[in-house]
């Protein structure tokens, strides 16, 4: 696997902002990427709903796309959703750090700013893209598309795609992953599936993060995992801690098997 000499990085531009700020970042490989948003697909009435419709169409065709692409190259894709600060980018590291001996790994980073994420993966020499989504709270499929492109992924390797820290609006966007994993962690409280039911209606995995924080919350793991489960019955839960590794054994089980196995 040949490690980048630089971290790839993907700017979304949205209609009326001030783009002077893009060009602020020292490195090379920025592109311009025109989002559909920049249209305007309002009717004669300005109904936002339509824009919305047109929005989520033209997503879903993305994301088809990007299962071709992912299909062709017998790439297996995970789409990692959190609240922010969950431990998303830990997990990440941890399992990338402990499993690229066995699996070849490609990242994909999604924040509103910042290339901090995509920092952390080139510190272990793994290609990784970063895409900054300004003011859009999740990524959408044909960022995707772009940043896999310039990626270009062995054949059957693994694709990781953090997306941006929001338990809402992430879960509307198909990305083409073969995958969506939801991770959440006890500091959050129990609660938060029957809050956020779309995004664990949506997911094959919940990861409970922060395990050694335990004795000090009064988190409820069953209550956390039956709630979970009355959205989502056949949702499979991983307990983990990312900061002392305990619980990951089992993690990383499951995803060689995902790794190497066709489609859900
Ligand atoms: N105690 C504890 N802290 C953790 C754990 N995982 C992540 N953190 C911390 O939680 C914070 C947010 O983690 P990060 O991976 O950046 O979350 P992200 O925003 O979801 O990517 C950081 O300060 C991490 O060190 C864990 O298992 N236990
Ligand atoms: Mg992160």
């Amino acid at each position: 696997m040949c490690a980048p000499n630089q971290v790839n990085k993907i700017i979304i531009s949205k209609p009326g902002e001030v783009k002077d700020h893009t060009h602020d970042h020292h490195h090379d490989h920025e592109h311009e990427h025109h989002h559909h948003h920049d249209h305007s697909h309002t009717d004669s009435h300005g109904r936002v709903i339509e824009l919305g419709q047109d929005i989520m169409q033209f997503n879903d065709l993305g994301a088809a796309r990007n299962r071709g692409y992912f299909d062709a190259k017998e790439l297996k894709a995970f789409n990692l959703v959190s609240s922010p600060g969950s431990g998303k980018t830990s997990i990440l590291e941890k399992t990338l750090a402990d499993l690229k001996d066995e699996i070849s790994f490609y990242v994909i980073e999604g924040d509103q700013q910042t290339m901090n994420d995509a920092n952390r993966i080139d510190a272990l020499n793994i290609p990784v893209s970063q895409i900054n989504t300004g003011a859009l709270c999740h990524l959408e499929s044909d960022m995707v598309y772009e940043a896999v492109k310039s990626l270009n992924p062995a054949p059957k390797s693994v694709l990781m795609i953090e997306n941006v820290g929001n338990l809402v609006c992430p879960a509307k966007f198909n990305l083409g992953e073969d995958y969506r994993i939801v991770i959440v962690s006890t500091t959050e409280g129990d609660d938060k599936p029957i809050k956020y039911p779309d995004m664990f209606e949506g997911s094959q995995v919940c990861i409970i993060n922060k395990t050694d924080l335990l004795p000090y919350l009064n988190f409820d793991m069953e209550k956390a995992k039956d709630y979970a489960r009355r959205i989502n019955p056949s949702i499979i839960f991983f307990e983990v801690s990312a900061t002392t590794g305990a619980g990951m054994e089992k993690w990383y089980d499951w995803l060689k098997e995902a790794a190497g196995n066709s489609n859900m």
